[in-house]
């Protein structure tokens, strides 16, 4: 059995958690704490601390290992070890928030320096009528055409495989010699 580990990012309540628990084959290992700071628990309760951690069975030979970071940078320390070993990551944006898209912006630059992997990016909360469409979110955040963007409503499972997929190709794509 080969293990692929693929790292989940985006800003704080982007959907991280969500996302892995959408998809995972088993009950997520999830680490959310109470949320201390009220600007941040006037969008949600609850907070991922260190990591999420899932996994999806592609095949009888192939096994994804999904890690969700902290969406916080006060915890980026953890960015690092979460990065290492991994074949890819996903960045989920919060289309419903343009206020972040800095922010994600960010976090994407410090990605780039931490890990060469390739990622996709993901218009996530599709689903919310508010939601920005991917089209704006790309040019938003500056996207070079070669990483691809996709929408994405974390609560499908057959959206949350489709971004899984994308990235898997993308994967396969740079570690495979023209
Ligand atoms: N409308 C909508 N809301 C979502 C979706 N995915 C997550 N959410 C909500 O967004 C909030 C943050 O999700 P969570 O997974 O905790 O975000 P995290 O901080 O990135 O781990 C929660 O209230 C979720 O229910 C989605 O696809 N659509
Ligand atoms: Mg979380």
């Amino acid at each position: 059995m080969h293990q692929i580990k693929v790292v989940v990012t985006g800003s704080y309540s982007a959907g991280k958690s969500q996302f892995i628990r959408t998809i995972s084959d088993i009950e997520p290992v999830n680490t959310d704490y109470a949320v201390t700071l009220a600007e941040e628990r006037a969008l949600k309760q609850e907070t991922t601390v260190a990591l999420d951690f899932g996994t999806i069975a592609i095949n009888n030979k192939l096994n994804l290992y999904l890690f969700g970071t902290p969406g916080q940078e006060r915890f980026d320390f953890m960015w690092e070890h979460l990065a290492d070993g991994c074949l890819g990551y996903i960045v989920l944006v919060d289309s419903c928030r343009p206020a972040q898209l800095s922010e994600t912006q960010r976090l994407m630059d410090r990605f780039a320096e931490i890990t060469d992997a390739p990622f996709v990016v993901a218009a996530n909360k599709q689903d919310d009528p508010s939601a920005l469409p991917p089209a704006y979110v790309r040019r938003r955040l500056g996207l070079p055409l070669d990483v691809p963007l996709l929408a994405c409503t974390g609560f499908e499972r057959d959206s949350v495989k489709r971004v899984l997929l994308a990235l898997l190709k993308q994967v396969i794509a740079t570690t495979t010699p023209p």
